[in-house]
């Protein structure tokens, strides 16, 4: 590992299938990540992960997957996640819940990573509504990553996605929505340039880290308010998972090329109190790439009760003082293990 490597403060991780291609396309970036890494139960994952470190959680051949055996497969890699991640100040988890692979890894290196003493951010990915079979999971594993860091931008794929045709293949449906996905993160995370003025980590961490959900509203507008066109349909996509007077925090990233005026902003994040609640504390920032094509990110915190509660019916009616304190973890017996306890 090179020295850059271990010091390096703030580590982006991407994990699995989802976590990994939004990961390698957020390292493209100009952004105050100082190390990437990638982890996940399937090699296919790291083809975009350039040369960065990977680390393969291998399954055996045509063994069913779910999210508490890779935790158990995960058990032997622990010391190697530990040298990567040791001396990180932040680690951003990043993935795809649903899946056996984001699920079950997610929350645990998110606890590893806090284990060593970092601030961890979770930024999830949730299933289409389609995805029925994957709703359960997401749901419990976005209760443990939710547990297991300081905060969790939750990023739904039925906001990001607006369909264009309808013979779109799932691949058309993923780069669309990872197009989407890592405008807006991309922005979030960003170096300040001639043309970004960011945020900086300290104001993202401030709204992410809180009690409550934070949710990730996007939308776009190429009309002349674009501007308030645009951010009234980002409230409306949060609104789509949460009540909206709730939200205490919110930062506003208008991604634009030049012809967004100061003024168009001023009025636009002006507004912003009307549309929520009037206490909310809002940040905002503007970067200048793209096209005339306006996208608005609006990350809004401080939600008590989202749609994702209802994705696990456990947390629904026990609450979360009577379900499990530990995450579930399969060990795995090897077979010849088992034939001589025999
Ligand atoms: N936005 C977006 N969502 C994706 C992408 N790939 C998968 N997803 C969604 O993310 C969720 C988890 O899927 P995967 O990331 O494929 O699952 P995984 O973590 O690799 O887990 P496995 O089941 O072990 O493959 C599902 O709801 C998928 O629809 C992607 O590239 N972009
Ligand atoms: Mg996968």
């Amino acid at each position: 590992m090179s020295q850059n490597e271990k010091t390096g403060k703030i580590v982006a991780v991407g994990i699995g299938s989802a976590g990994s291609r939004i990961t390698s396309l957020l390292s493209k970036e100009n952004l105050f990540v100082d190390k990437f890494l990638f982890v996940s139960c399937d090699e296919n994952d790291f083809v975009f992960a350039s040369d960065n470190p990977r680390i393969l959680i291998q399954p055996k051949l045509g063994e069913k997957l779910t999210p508490s055996l890779v935790r158990g497969l995960a058990l032997s890699h622990i010391k190697e996640l530990n040298e990567q991640l040791e001396g990180a100040a932040v680690v951003l988890v990043i993935a795809g819940l649903g899946g056996a692979t984001g699920s079950g890894l997610a929350p645990l290196v998110a606890h590893v990573a806090s284990g060593l003493g970092a601030t961890v951010i979770g930024i999830a990915v949730m299933p289409f509504e389609f995805e029925k079979k994957l709703l359960f999971n997401a749901g419990v594993a976005l209760r443990w990553l939710r547990k297991n860091t300081k905060g969790v931008i939750v990023v739904d794929n039925n906001n990001l996605f607006k369909a264009s045709s309808e013979s779109m293949t799932l691949t058309d449906i993923y780069t669309a929505t990872n197009h989407e996905c890592v405008r807006a993160l991309s922005s979030l995370f960003a170096r300040p340039t001639d043309t970004t003025l960011a945020l900086g980590i300290n104001k993202v961490l401030s709204t992410v880290a809180c009690n409550g959900y934070t949710l990730l509203g996007v939308a776009n507008s190429d009309s002349t308010d674009k501007a308030e066109e645009a951010l009234a349909g980002a409230v409306i996509s949060i609104g789509k998972l949460a009540e909206t007077m709730e939200t205490e925090k919110a930062v506003v990233i208008l991604n634009c090329d030049r012809s967004l005026s100061a003024s168009d902003v001023a009025t636009a994040v002006g507004r912003l109190g009307s549309m929520i609640n009037r206490n909310v504390d809002v940040e905002y920032t503007v970067v200048h790439s793209g096209t005339s094509e306006l996208q608005v990110s609006l990350i809004a915190s401080g939600f008590r009760n989202t749609k994702y509660d209802e994705y696990d019916p456990l947390y629904k009616v026990f609450g979360d003082e009577n379900l499990e304190k530990e995450m579930d973890c399969s060990i795995p017996f090897e077979v010849d293990f088992l034939e001589r306890c025999d």
